[in-house]
């Protein structure tokens, strides 16, 4: 912490002015206990800086660059210095490690290669751990399932979304989960909860676990469950340092949820003091009696800043999803709209797929209104569409809500 201070001042820009502004004037001034007093990076940083404002590193130890290409904004750009990407291949190796991945291991790798850090990230820590890992990147899904079947992986990495969008064009196509050869699959970079992951489980049978990383960070491997970590992903907290703080920026206890706010200590490329992610979610100690000495999390319970205020009820999209997707009538698909064309009484509308086509839809669509009453305690308009009408993500992260502000319905059924 002590050097990532002294690297921070020595650097400049914005995370040094704000540390002398709080009588930080070199690392020996701090120690873990004095976080809390210490200043915030947010992303708005980032894109003030646009685009290497926060490097910290000189160029010519810069050896390549990530990012992700923000929905709400100009793309989040970070710079890796060959130590970055040391500790990154450290931590996903670790993460693989974590779900029994071995050097005899195949991972078929169907995130993203690119400026997105999933495929590469998986592709580090899979190297580095010694095991063979297959670049598909995403999309190409005919080639994706003719691969999987000659080259009988037994580690799967994508998107929880192209999980299940993967399972089931082998469904579609005839074939079983018996039929395949995988064990274990990392699951990440969207938010999904228990009811995809018996999905995703039961469609291409093998042991689904959640994996979590933001490319400000480093990118995939900032925390990822194990086989043995009871459903909370093992933080890398030597790397990462994690705080969770309410919204006026105080630190909450373990257990409590919050946003969540990793510390850097190793990174050098860009490094971070204090970066709030705008990830809600909950700290845990380590697993009692377990050989695992890192603290854990809980899977992201939501964003700061998608959090839908709906009449005056706050509302996760994450919270819908438990709902919908509890209801075994329904598909894993499903859209809410939040439809704000009238901006004084805003709705939920939720569009859902039935698994067969037969399914009452009326009796359907009051069931999952009179279920999310009970959850939100806000009326929401369900609507049942016919199989197939809810766009599929066959390549990167699912887009399960759209803001509904005039013009034509964004998913046609949903009026
Ligand atoms: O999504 C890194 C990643 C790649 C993580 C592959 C896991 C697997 P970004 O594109 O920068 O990086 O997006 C980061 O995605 O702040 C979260 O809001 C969300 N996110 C990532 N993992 C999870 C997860 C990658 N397991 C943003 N559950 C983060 C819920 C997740 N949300």
């Amino acid at each position: 912490m002590r050097q990532l201070v002294d690297r921070l001042l020595g650097a400049g820009g914005v995370q040094a002015e704000r540390l002398r502004e709080v009588g930080v004037e070199r690392g020996d001034d701090v120690g873990l206990d004095d976080l809390p007093r210490l200043p915030f990076v947010t992303k708005q940083d980032f894109w003030d800086s646009y685009p290497f404002g926060l490097r910290a590193a000189p160029v010519e130890d810069v050896v390549c660059v990530h990012g992700s290409s923000g929905t709400k904004g100009r793309p989040t750009l970070v710079p890796y210095t060959a130590r970055d990407l040391d500790v990154w291949a450290e931590v996903m190796a670790r993460a693989l490690g974590g779900a029994g991945v071995t050097r005899r291991s195949l991972v078929h790798c169907a995130y993203g290669y690119g400026l997105f850090t999933g495929g590469m990230g998986v592709h580090h820590g899979g190297t580095r751990l010694g095991a063979t890992v297959l670049p598909a990147s995403s999309g190409a899904t005919d080639r994706q399932l003719r691969l999987m079947l000659d080259l009988r992986p037994d580690v799967l990495c994508c998107t929880p979304s192209y999980a299940i969008y993967l399972g089931e064009a082998f469904g579609a196509a005839g074939i079983t989960a018996e039929q395949l050869s995988l064990r274990v699959g990392l699951f990440g970079a969207e938010p999904w909860t228990g009811q995809m992951r018996e999905e995703i489980e039961r469609l291409l049978g093998l042991r689904a676990l959640n994996i979590y990383g933001l490319s400000e960070v480093i990118g995939p491997g900032v925390a990822c469950e194990s086989l043995d970590s009871d459903g909370l992903l093992n933080v890398a907290e030597d790397h990462f340092y994690p705080e969770v703080v309410g919204p006026d920026g105080e630190v909450l206890r373990d257990g409590e949820p919050g946003e969540l706010v990793f510390t850097t200590l190793t990174k050098t490329g860009v490094p971070l003091l204090r970066y709030r992610t705008g990830d809600v979610a909950a700290l845990h100690p380590p697993g009692t009696g377990s050989a695992r000495t890192l603290r854990r999390m809980s899977r992201v319970l939501g964003r700061t800043d998608d959090m839908l205020v709906i009449r005056g009820t706050n509302v996760f999209p994450s919270e819908i999803e438990a709902v919908v997707l509890a209801d075994p009538r329904v598909a894993p698909h499903y859209l809410v709209v939040e439809d704000r064309r009238d901006r004084s009484r805003p709705e939920l509308r939720v569009g859902v797929e039935p698994r067969d086509a037969h399914e009452d839809p009326v009796r359907l669509e009051n069931d999952l209104a009179t279920a999310l009453q009970a959850r939100l305690g806000i009326q929401c308009i369900v609507r049942a569409v016919p199989p197939d009408n809810i766009p599929r993500s066959p390549t990167g992260k699912a887009q399960r809500l759209v803001r509904w502000e005039h013009g034509v319905v964004p998913l046609p059924g949903l009026e």
